[in-house]
């Protein structure tokens, strides 16, 4: 373990003393547990390894709650080490006592209550034992969430030395060295090879996979040997290489093109996509054999339509699998749709300066490999998904996808920050930057660089998707004032607007101050440019911040959709292949 996160407390001094004295640790402080625990999963998701956060009793335990849920559902090694007070003051009117017992419920794939215990040598082998066990299973098989709950007894720090210990392994070798062999499963790479060798249409869906594995590049150069369209979402590192297609979000919204474009073989690795489209085009294929290679048991098929789960490794597999031939104009067809897209997306972006849509094409451009994008829920992991081109060496993209929750997200960001020194850019909304406001304090406190690129829309950009926006029941105005009595603002003068859309009328640039950030506005692409190349040169954080519609972003949407459509339709489609 290299990384730990603490925040203060009485209960909590003997896990944060241990942690903050172990020199092999970096430790990571701060005041709010939430921010503790979302700060924790970026790190983790960031570097694939276990980051333990410890915390006091009470209501700071259930602060933790969010990530440990984010982290149960996105498959992230999180240790959470809380304090509790012992069992003669529970339930009781003791203070800052609840139950905490299994308090992370399903999102905790391992609870121990620790228990209280004199130091002797059995005690000690075995709490040595305890901690190997729980960093190896919050990291096998399914990652996730191992929560050791500790209950203690005052006092709970000594004057002078801790007793003397000899229990430890010389060296400073783990107490128990637990080394995991992935099963090399012949027989089942045999069968795939027999499906892939077969195939004559086959598609490669590539979706999250935040590990630091070769899957990215694996699938790309999978994909180009085979002929085979690879749809890859840029969280999974491999919308690169010549089967690479940027826009199968847009392609796809086309009925005849996704009626036309029917694959004989499916094969998915990592997550399923977030694209609507792209769901419902492998939702109606039907017949068509789709294969997913799940090592960590993720499950990822909410309709149902996977027809083979193998549990095996995708970015050895790929290397390891040789495809068939393939249909001599299966993948040049996907291509030559991808391109009148791309060119349809850039023709009606090319009149519309610095707008969602843009930014999110731009980021795809400009951020080097070696570099991190978090992106948060929402439309900026959408539009990222949507107009985030091929490129030959694209940056890593992390988001907090398992439960899609706009909670913790700055917290995450740095996290992910702390975890090296390249750099790391957070796109984000207004709503999500104001939920996790707290987590800018990261910054000053723990020195650590982050860009946030805020996309400042005045509220929930998404919710005007949808049909409450429209809907004469939400658009009426109200009736009653404001909780304190004054009067409402003119635009949140209408149920939709106060309740769902949520603008806060914060004013960043003084977040920005408060927090210690450099904040800068910007109006227009060039700008955005240089005022990210800027922040990327400098250190410390910063807020770069993009004003936006959500009326006029929708409408945005809805003319890009129409002018795919209207490029794709030139296209001449084959019948229906089955
Ligand atoms: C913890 C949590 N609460 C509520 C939601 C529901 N939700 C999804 S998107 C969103 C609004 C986000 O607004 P903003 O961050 O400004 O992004 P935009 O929609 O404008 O792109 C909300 C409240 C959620 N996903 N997670
Ligand atoms: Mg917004």
């Amino acid at each position: 373990m290299r990384d730990a996160c603490t925040s203060p407390g009485s209960r909590c001094t003997p896990l944060v003393l241990t942690l903050a004295r172990q020199p092999e640790l970096r430790c990571h402080s701060h005041i709010d547990e939430r921010c503790a625990g979302f700060f924790a999963l970026g790190l983790a998701k960031a570097t694939g390894l276990p980051v333990a956060v410890t915390c006091t009793s009470g209501t700071a335990v259930a602060q933790l709650m969010g990530a440990a849920i984010e982290a149960r559902e996105a498959r992230v090694p999180l240790l959470l080490l809380t304090a509790d007070r012992p069992a003669e003051l529970r339930d009781n009117g003791a203070g800052q006592a609840i139950d905490q017992l299994k308090l992370f419920g399903a999102a905790a794939k391992w609870f121990v209550e620790v228990s209280v215990h004199d130091c002797s040598p059995d005690s000690l082998r075995w709490m040595r034992t305890l901690a190997c066990r729980a960093y190896a299973t919050a990291l096998e098989g399914r990652p996730g969430v191992v929560h050791l709950n500790f209950p203690l007894r005052e006092p709970l720090v000594l004057d002078g030395d801790l007793p003397h210990d000899s229990s430890a392994r010389p060296g400073a070798r783990p107490f128990v060295a637990r080394r995991a062999f992935p099963a090399q499963d012949q027989p089942g790479l045999e069968e795939l090879q027999g499906l892939i060798a077969s195939a004559r249409r086959g598609v490669l869906v590539a979706g999250r996979h935040e590990r630091e594995t070769p899957l990215g590049r694996g699938a790309a150069d999978f994909a180009a040997a085979s002929g085979w369209p690879l749809l890859a979402d840029p969280m999974s590192g491999a919308r690169r290489g010549e089967a690479a297609i940027a826009h199968y979000d847009a392609l796809l919204r086309h009925e005849p093109l996704a009626a036309a474009f029917i694959p004989d073989l499916v094969l998915r690795v990592g997550d399923l996509p977030v694209s609507k489209p792209l769901r419902s085009w492998l939702e109606r294929l039907g017949g068509v054999r789709q294969v997913s290679l799940d090592p960590e048991g993720a499950w990822q098929d909410p309709s149902s339509v996977v027809t083979d789960s193998m549990a095996l490794e995708p970015a050895g597999a790929l290397q390891s699998l040789r495809a068939g031939v393939s249909e001599d104009d299966w993948l040049a067809r996907w291509r030559t749709a991808d391109e009148l897209t791309a060119a349809a997306i850039g023709a009606a972006l090319a009149t519309e300066g610095l707008c969602e849509p843009a930014l999110a094409a731009e980021l795809g451009v400009l951020l080097p490999e070696r570099s991190t994008l978090f992106a948060a829920s929402s439309m900026p992991i959408r539009d990222i998904e949507t107009f985030w081109p091929v490129r030959g060496d694209p940056p890593r993209v992390l988001c907090n996808r398992g439960a899609n929750g706009i909670d913790g997200t700055v917290s995450s960001a740095f996290g992910a920050a702390a975890a090296s020194d390249d750099p790391v850019v957070l796109v984000i909304g207004d709503v999500a930057l104001a939920y996790d406001i707290g987590g800018l304090l990261a910054s000053m406190r723990l020195q650590l660089r982050l860009t946030i690129v805020l996309i400042n829309n005045d509220g929930g950009g998404i919710f005007d998707f949808l049909p409450v926006s429209k809907t004469p029941l939400a658009r009426s105005q109200l009736t009653d004032t404001g909780a304190a009595g004054g009067e409402l603002a003119p635009h949140e003068q209408d149920i939709y607007t106060r309740h769902i859309a949520t603008p806060t009328g914060l004013d960043f640039a003084r977040a920005a101050s408060l927090y210690g950030l450099r904040h800068e506005l910007v109006g227009d692409l060039p700008g955005l440019r240089a005022a990210l190349e800027r922040e990327l040169a400098s250190d410390g954080s910063g807020i770069v911040e993009v004003r936006g519609d959500r009326q006029a972003n929708v409408a945005l949407h809805r003319r890009i959709w129409d002018a795919t459509a209207g490029a794709l339709s030139e296209l001449s489609l084959p019948e229906e292949r089955r």
